[in-house]
């Protein structure tokens, strides 16, 4: 003989799980969503040991290779305007890499022959002031120097 009170809690089981699966699948819907007209999309790619920055919209490419002795980058540094919405569409040149901008919260892995897209917002921040962008994947020998900035204009 079933017994009532089995009944009932295997119900309520099923329909909290059911719940937990529901509001799981819509939230990891609404996570990977893209902004429809984000401000600005750039195309990011991971080499040993720079990264690679291309600006669609004006059809240009730059290397941003950085200098541990100075703290600085040559070749252009990622930019953005203060409150922007970014789309990054990020792959890897040669081994997996991690594009991460620590302070923003923004992490997306860089493999190769894979496009991975990604949105985030610039914060309201003075212009002049600048993130700093690492590789957060171990990447080879110059892994530690894998850095660039995200500068506000
Ligand atoms: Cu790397």
């Amino acid at each position: 003989m079933v017994n009532r009170l089995e009944v009932a809690w295997t119900l309520a089981v099923v329909g909290l799980l059911a719940g937990v699966a529901a509001y799981s699948t819509v939230l990891l819907y609404h996570i990977d969503s893209l902004p429809a007209n984000p401000t600005e999309y750039v195309q990011v790619v991971g080499h040993q040991w720079d990264w690679e920055f291309c600006y669609p919209v004006n059809n240009t490419c730059f290397t941003s290779t950085y200098d541990a002795s100075t703290n600085t980058v040559t070749g252009g540094a990622l930019w953005a305007t203060p409150g922007a919405v970014v789309q990054i569409n990020v792959t890897g040149a040669d081994v997996i890499h991690s594009f991460n901008i620590p302070a923003l919260g923004v992490r997306i892995d860089a493999i190769p022959d894979r496009w991975n897209d990604f949105a985030f917002t610039v914060p309201n921040a003075p212009v002049g002031s600048s993130y700093l962008i690492q590789c957060t994947e171990f990447c080879g020998t110059f892994h530690g120097t894998m850095r660039s900035f995200l500068d506000i204009v």
